[in-house]
């Protein structure tokens, strides 16, 4: 093998660059400059409980977690699996006393967790219970959201939770001028 080649990049005085690129990315946030070098960015999605899993297809957040680095999760907001079901709705930490269980022609999102919880995954790896938070995720690739029904139920699914994501976005990209 060759030896390595050892790089050194410097990183100095591009803070405002770096906060106002986090605030174009994450379009919201951000609202006043941000101290110099402190690039996290807040974003907020909404994550359908009607699609958001269904055929065990996840809503991307369109944040990537670069690895190494963590993402700190909340959310809010209300929905049900089945409104003629029960006329309650759940939270993102689901309903604790039903638990989401494999059926013989459609399996769970999240098997063997609260119904109707609010779950995620980093790139492909397995999916965890977010619920209300704030629950810190890490591991590398995009970062994705469902909401936790048999992955064929999803059709008379209502509701929505709302989800903000903390993170620091990796120097690589536009967060990264002339480094
Ligand atoms: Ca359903």
């Amino acid at each position: 093998m060759n030896s390595p080649t050892t790089r050194t990049t410097t990183r100095a005085r591009i803070g405002a660059t770096v906060a106002a690129a986090a605030v174009v990315a994450g379009g919201i946030g951000l609202a006043t400059p941000a101290v110099a070098n402190a690039a996290t960015v807040t974003k907020t999605i909404t994550i359908d409980a009607k699609t958001a899993g269904a055929d065990n297809v996840f809503a991307q957040s369109g944040v990537t977690v670069a690895a190494g680095s963590t993402v700190s999760v909340t959310a809010t907001g209300s929905a049900t699996f089945d409104p003629n079901y029960t006329t309650e709705v759940a939270g993102p930490n689901g309903y604790p006393e039903i638990t989401c269980t494999d059926q013989p022609q459609s399996t769970c999102v999240l098997s063997g967790s609260p119904q109707m919880a609010l779950v995620g995954k980093v790139g492909t790896a397995a999916p965890v219970v977010v619920g209300t938070g704030p629950t810190t995720l890490s591991g590398s690739g995009p970062l994705s959201f469902a909401f936790n029904d048999q992955i064929d139920g999803f059709a008379n699914n209502e509701g929505s939770f709302t989800v903000t994501i903390t993170y620091t976005p990796p120097c690589t990209g536009i967060f990264c001028f002339g480094s």
